[in-house]
């Protein structure tokens, strides 16, 4: 059983700093504007949202800690950028601390940064919001939220690029779901 709403939305507040919590905020309004646009299930939506970031501001030592707790969740995330950890991390913080067993809700909190072969309607609306909430401010933002209107595939493909081109210009390596990503949401706009 879940815990309440209220209760969830405290708990998640009191592990990170003020501008994460606005940033969550701000995640959960526009998670649940996609849904209703796009047909997902708001409450999910919302869930998923608010608990995407719970392990942002964890020590990073006990992010990976956390993600090798369960072998079922994608362990390779380890071998890549750090800012991809916080997101397994919180699937286990959903379900034992939150009692959050929705695969859906837990998938969507999975992959909200690194996308997914074949994403769900759900894994692409947590996703998309992530990037385009009021608070984000990054060249392509305003481009991403006007396609944002009208198809969530190509808005999330022109979000992916701006990640993958950061990530190339940094010279870093790219986690091969986020390529995977992309590629399967362009056979979808095809
Ligand atoms: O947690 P947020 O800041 O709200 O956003 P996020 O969970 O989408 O994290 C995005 C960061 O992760 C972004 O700065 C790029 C970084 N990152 C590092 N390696 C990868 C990656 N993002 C993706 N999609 N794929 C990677 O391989
Ligand atoms: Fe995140
Ligand atoms: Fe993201
Ligand atoms: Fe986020």
């Amino acid at each position: 059983m879940n815990r309440s709403r209220e209760a969830i939305m405290e708990a998640v507040q009191a592990q990170m700093p003020d501008k994460r919590w606005r940033h969550t905020l701000g995640v959960m309004e526009t998670s649940v504007i996609l849904a209703r646009r796009f047909g997902a299930d708001p409450v999910k939506a919302e869930l998923a949202a608010i608990l995407h970031d719970v392990c942002k501001y964890w020590p990073v030592d006990k992010q990976a800690e956390t993600v090798r707790s369960d072998p079922e969740l994608p362990q390779d995330m380890l071998e890549y950028e750090k800012e991809l950890w916080h997101a397994p991390a919180a699937v286990v913080v959903a379900r034992e601390q939150f009692g959050v067993n929705d695969r859906e809700v837990l998938d969507a909190i999975l992959y909200h940064t690194s996308g997914r072969e074949k994403m769900t309607l759900l894994d692409k609306i947590v996703c998309l919001a992530d990037y385009i909430e009021p608070g984000r401010d990054f060249p392509a933002v305003h481009k991403i939220r006007e396609i944002a209107e009208h198809n969530v595939e190509k808005a999330l493909v022109a979000g992916f690029d701006s990640t993958i081109s950061f990530l190339l210009e940094q010279g870093k390596r790219i986690y091969p779901l986020t390529v995977s990503a992309r590629n399967g949401l362009l056979m979808e706009i095809k």
